[in-house]
């Protein structure tokens, strides 16, 4: 008799999953019946019917009622210098408090940048070559130092790449941090399909699966008991990053104080994007609520349109920088249908998967769709949201792509052209070249200073400023 899994799958037409079974060894089979455990078959029906059509990929949303959503302006654009500063002594005390605990999503493929390891290994740092999580370890170690207080750290990976993630952690002894303080959990993984329908397999004993998106990492707290970790410590806000950005303040006072006089369940920062077709999401309000649009779904006429003032009328992209508060995670990650979930979308993606005859094979066009929640989506069900503004130079320079825009070249620029500011900032000259780049390289250890404010104090105490006609590692 066959096994229930294999009937339940080929009752709902996804019998082609075991149709290599009779070919498989002991572990091969058990091996599959795991994975395809894991697929709730309803869910990839409802997926595919909503998803699958062929007009799916053009965004069916009614934007009629979209406006840009209102933000909170940095003060070198206008916004109020006293309002930041009540906001930044409000974040200071909720960190020194121990309130707080950083996020970052590290569930990725990083296919883009072309690099075969788990992209928090990339070396991005000028001159020391560091890695993206040495960078963020090393922020989040000068943030506990100066605000005496524990700062944990999450660590969400994907089932692809956790291993590997933790054997860097333990061969680097965790950067300096605490190991008990730095949690590692993994995301959630989808089966990829073809465009019938079909999950599709990856090997004759093998689902494609992939992560689920960095949506899935609300579910995935809760799951892994990071939300009960967090109220066990009197943790009720924790700071969300991406990987992919060396420049982000892991730990930003001003935006946890802009966060909790808001009264908000999530917030976001944002940058004026640099031109209509910039890849990033766009912070709008639809139906009163804040909500992000990404660039991919924008319409071509809002993302090109203007305002009065010649500006973008849609300017607030997002650097997926959040805060979200401990409840509003353990609302919206609960298993129990009472929780609203988030949606799925749908890319379309080129999957190495088997052919007719049973060999893999990478296309050379796309094949099927993955289907990803993202974070984002959990906005709306903020009660309250705050959009802070954030300087470009000092907080977005990501690495997705080995060369161009948004590469490790441009991402070591403009850290170097921030800590020139910098130094600049605390009287010095820096030698640059016609494009604002330092002559000679620079590089300030989060250990040195993490920011502006704490840079100075620390450059201020030193004794004796350093030569700043060559190479400057600062920590
Ligand atoms: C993201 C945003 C874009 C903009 C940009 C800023 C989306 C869909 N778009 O674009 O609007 O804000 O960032 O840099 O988010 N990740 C996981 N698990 C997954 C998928 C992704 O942990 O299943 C992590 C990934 O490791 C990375 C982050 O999410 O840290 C962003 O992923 P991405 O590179 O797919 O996002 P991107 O650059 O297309």
């Amino acid at each position: 008799m066959a096994h229930p899994l294999i009937t339940e799958f080929e009752n709902a037409g996804q019998g082609q999953v075991f149709q290599y079974w009779d070919q498989l060894s002991g572990p091969e089979k058990k091996t599959l019946l795991r994975q395809a455990g894991e697929i709730d078959l309803a869910q990839i029906s409802r997926l595919n019917h909503a998803l699958l059509r062929a007009d799916a990929g053009v965004d069916s949303r009614d934007y009629s009622d979209l406006n840009p959503a209102p933000y909170i302006a940095h003060p070198s654009n206008g916004g109020d210098p006293d309002a930041w500063k009540e906001a930044t002594a409000m974040g200071e005390a909720a960190l020194r408090a121990g309130r707080v605990a950083a996020f970052v999503v590290a569930g990725g493929q990083g296919t883009r940048l072309g690099f075969d390891k788990p992209k928090g290994f990339f070396p991005v740092t000028p001159i020391r070559q560091k890695s993206l999580f040495q960078v963020f370890a090393e922020k989040i170690k000068a943030a506990e130092v100066h605000y005496r207080s524990r700062l944990p750290w999450f660590i969400m990976t994907s089932p692809f790449n956790h291993a590997d993630t933790m054997a860097f952690f333990h061969e680097h002894d965790f950067f300096g941090l605490s190991e008990e303080r730095v949690r590692f959990f993994r995301q959630g993984r989808m089966p990829a399909v073809g465009f019938n329908g079909q999950i599709l397999l990856s090997g004759k004993g093998r689902i494609a699966m992939n992560p689920d998106g960095h949506g899935g990492s609300l579910p995935a707290l809760v799951r892994s008991g990071a939300t009960r970790l967090m109220a066990e410590n009197g943790i009720d806000l924790l700071s969300y990053f991406q990987v992919d950005n060396p420049l982000c303040k892991v730990i930003d006072p001003a935006f946890i104080g802009f966060h909790i006089l808001g009264g908000a369940d999530m917030s976001s920062k944002m940058i004026p994007k640099a031109y209509a077709e910039e890849k990033m999401g766009v912070f709008c309000l639809q139906s009163g609520k804040v909500v992000v649009i990404e660039y991919s779904d924008l319409p071509a006429d809002l993302m090109h349109a203007k305002d009065d003032l010649g500006n973008l009328r849609f300017q607030s992209g997002s650097i997926a920088i959040h805060l979200l508060s401990l409840e509003f995670i353990e609302k919206m990650g609960a298993a129990d249908p009472s929780s609203p979930g988030l949606p799925f979308h749908r890319a379309q993606k080129k999957i190495p998967a088997l052919d007719a005859d049973g060999n893999v094979c990478l296309p050379n066009s796309p094949n099927g769709v993955k289907y990803e929640r993202f974070v984002f989506d959990a906005l709306p069900f903020s009660k309250e949201s705050v959009v802070l503004e954030t300087r470009r130079a000092s907080e977005f320079s990501p690495v997705k792509n080995r060369q161009g825009l948004d590469s490790p070249g441009t991402s070591a620029e403009a850290q170097m052209k921030e800590f020139a500011s910098w130094l600049e900032g605390a009287g010095e000259i820096v030698a640059k070249t016609d494009n604002g780049v330092p002559l000679y390289p620079i590089e300030v250890s989060p250990l040195f200073g993490y920011d502006e404010a704490t840079f100075l104090q620390k450059w201020k105490s030193l004794a004796k400023k350093p030569d700043l006609n060559q190479s400057l590692y600062l920590s």
